[in-house]
């Protein structure tokens, strides 16, 4: 993984400070005391002010500005920084850091611990150049508050789903058999990479609370305090996943209607226990009346009832709770046209705008369907002005190729948070989560600075205890773009994936690392769009087999109730979901977009068949038809699957990488072709057999 201790050659063997005081100042101490042991260099840890921290004593300074103490050498570092709009820097702000070089010292200045943290990691990322003579001082910031990774790991075995739902990592880094896992090192580990990569908040266990699950909450707390206390010195605060109906399944009570007075006490009690246990415990996470979860419905209440009693009993203690807008009806009369999943949760949520308390985060999926490798941005982001947003992520590769696929997702997620709903001019995705409102001014600002209290960001975690961590080792990257993404919005993609390979591979690599840092990067920065190029065409979705979503089935889902359609017929192809002739979801979205999408002709081609249902031989705004280019991206897919597997290969003769890690690579990048031609035979086959029209190419189709 990031992080090996080779990357901290540049300060270990370096004179360092590590000024102030505090547990996360004791993490940074720590972790430039590994680094000096292993390389040579000197740490001196000082709590109080004493002498100059700018005078050459040191090459390297880590200091905690203390309000209402002064740190000579100080006030030079953070001098001449400016405010966005132009104000001298006054706070450097929670998590924030200031790098600057002053007197010929290398200085990262925080007002708070975790920014301390932060900034110690941002010099790891820079190596040497961090002691570049003249390099000038930065101010960073985080643009969102709140980074966080739900795990969907169960503590039982799950009888469908297993230890982690949609994990194809092993088991749970938490949880075994019934249990936790007892060894925290491991914890230990993954709570310093998620540290390194800016996240601050984690949901231990899954959504779909199980029975033994629910109990986490009650006589199963200790195990809770434990992770925490494990990921409390890396600036990170555990949430936990919460089943709605736990007043009567924990509680014994006849009912968990949330505005029932004996139901809110069992809950305002829970919470108080949760807090005696764990003082900085970050929230819940609910997914409520959503594919078989309890939730407010049962007693025709709304959700912001459900959500607002649970944020009634945070409150005190400066919880939220973290409420899905995850929730659809899975058992749909599929012969019944007008229904349409993509509209539910703007359905369900918009009207109650306003509505939610102000510690209540609304976690809304990024897409309005789930997790497919291509959907249009989801509507409710900009339906809810007067509500906390949160934007959720999936990094577990569940419709992306189950980690078996090389899939860098940082360009998907990058394009979301950049997308601006309202118009080129008004405020993007980002913006949302950190708390803008739709003209921009308001709240934190989506390039890097500001950090107004907003929902934030959140993804489902990729993480097992496999020994890579990730099941493919290259899935390790998503990881970490998620945090970086999260911290820096506006980041250029490409540009963090070079920084994991550089923190990753490189500082392994003793001769020239330049032909492993290329290779990995060929094989990776276009591989979401490869991806899409296998799977289903056009923004549709699905046409996955059903239940674990790997592999083809082009009609696997057509006839369910699950609302997953494709609507493939003899003439065409695509789900109608225009105001003039289909389920109206395009109305949902505001100006410009409503009427960009209601249009064949100026929807963008990449959603063309998540919008419209259009004949074969439509022409897209590329100039092919749809036939033409389902089979020219089908062929491209499998035919890239397979340079990738070249590129690894010469890689592996070279001997840059290590011999176990080329082996497991290989060993997926063979399941990568093989997989990707089998998108490529069954999709031409289903199209060119549906359309009668031929490969313009007349390449060979099964
Ligand atoms: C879907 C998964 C399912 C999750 C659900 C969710 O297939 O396992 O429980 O999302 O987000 O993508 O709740």
């Amino acid at each position: 993984a990031w992080l090996p201790p080779e990357a901290f050659r540049a300060i270990g063997s370096r004179r360092t400070l590590v000024h102030g005081a505090g547990l996360l100042v004791g993490t940074v101490h720590q972790e430039v005391e590994q680094a000096c042991a292993r390389f040579g260099g000197t740490v001196r840890r000082q709590e109080e002010a004493a002498g100059d921290i700018c005078d050459g004593t040191f090459d390297l300074v880590l200091a905690l500005s203390a309000p209402g103490r002064s740190t000579p050498g100080a006030e030079a570092v953070s001098a001449g920084l400016r405010e966005e709009d132009g104000r001298p820097l006054e706070a450097i702000g929670d998590e924030g850091f200031v790098l600057a070089r002053e007197g010929g010292v290398t200085v990262v200045l925080a007002d708070t611990p975790a920014g301390l943290l932060y900034g110690l990691f941002q010099v790891v990322r820079l190596g040497e150049s961090a002691f570049d003579r003249d390099r000038a001082a930065e101010l960073h910031r985080p643009a969102v508050r709140r980074r966080m990774l739900d795990h969907w790991d169960n503590i039982d075995v799950h009888p469908v789903m297993g230890q982690v739902e949609r994990g194809y990592s092993g088991g749970s880094i938490f949880w075994r058999d019934g249990g936790p896992r007892g060894d925290l090192t491991r914890v230990r580990a993954y709570a310093r990479l998620l540290s390194a990569s800016g996240v601050n908040a984690v949901a231990v266990n899954n959504v779909n609370v199980h029975a033994t699950e629910t109990r986490l909450l009650t006589d199963r707390l200790g195990d809770v305090a434990d992770l925490a206390e494990v990921f409390r010195p890396y600036g990170i605060r555990v949430h936990l996943s919460v089943n709605f109906a736990s007043p009567v399944v924990l509680g014994g009570l006849p009912t968990a209607d949330p505005l029932d007075e004996g139901v809110r006490a069992w809950w305002a009690e829970a919470a108080g226990r949760v807090y005696e246990a764990i003082p900085d415990f970050g929230g819940f996470v609910v997914k409520a009346d959503s594919e078989g979860q309890p939730g407010p419905f049962t007693y025709g209440r709304s959700h912001a009832d459900g959500a607002n009693m649970l944020a009634e009993a945070l409150r005190p203690f400066d919880g939220v709770v973290n409420w899905r807008a995850f929730v659809y009806n899975h058992q749909q009369d599929w012969r019944d046209r007008s229904t349409d999943r993509a509209r539910a949760a703007f359905d369900h949520f918009a009207p109650l705008d306003g509505e939610f308390h102000s510690n209540v985060i609304v976690q809304v999926k990024h897409g309005p369907m789930d997790f497919q490798v291509r959907e249009p941005v989801s509507p409710v982001i900009t339906a809810m002005p007067a509500t906390r947003l949160a934007v959720e992520f999936q990094v577990t590769q569940e419709y992306t190729g189950q980690q078996r696929h090389v899939c860098y997702l940082g360009p998907m997620w990058s394009e979301v948070l950049g997308f601006r709903p309202w118009g080129p001019d008004a405020a993007t995705v980002a913006a949302v989560a950190a708390g803008g409102s739709a003209d921009g001014t308001a709240g934190g600002s989506p390039d890097g600075t500001g950090g107004a209290e907003g929902g934030g960001l959140v993804a489902v975690s990729n993480v097992g205890d496999d020994p890579y961590w990730t099941g493919h080792p290259l899935a390790q990257a998503n990881l970490y773009a998620f945090g970086r993404l999260a911290w820096a919005p506006q980041a250029d993609p490409l540009a963090v994936l070079d920084e994991w390979i550089d923190l990753t591979f490189v500082p392994l690599v003793s001769g020239d690392p330049e032909p492993l840092r290329r290779t990995l990067h060929a094989m990776m920065d276009g591989s979401w769009h490869s991806y899409e190029r296998c799977s289903a065409p056009l923004g549709v979705g699905f046409m996955v087999r059903p239940g674990h979503h790997y592999g083809p089935d082009v009609d696997g889902y057509e006839y369910t109730p699950w609302g997953t359609y494709h609507f493939a017929d003899r003439d065409g192809v695509g789900v109608d979901r225009t105001r003039a002739s289909g389920t109206g979801f395009t109305g949902q979205y505001p100006q410009p977009w409503s009427e960009v999408y209601e249009s064949p002709e100026r929807c963008p081609d990449e959603l063309l068949l998540f919008f419209h249902h259009v004949p074969y031989g439509h022409v897209l705004q590329s100039g092919s038809t749809v036939a033409q280019h389902i089979y020219d991206t089908h062929f491209a897919g499998a035919e890239e699957a397979s340079e990738s597997r070249r590129h690894w290969e010469k890689l592996g003769a070279s001997g840059l990488v290590e011999p176990m890690l080329y082996a497991r690579v290989l060993e997926l990048l063979d399941e990568q072709v093989r997989s990707a031609e089998e998108w490529r035979d069954q999709i031409n086959a289903y199209f060119h057999r549906k359309s009668g029209v031929p490969d313009a190419l007349g390449r060979l189709i099964p």
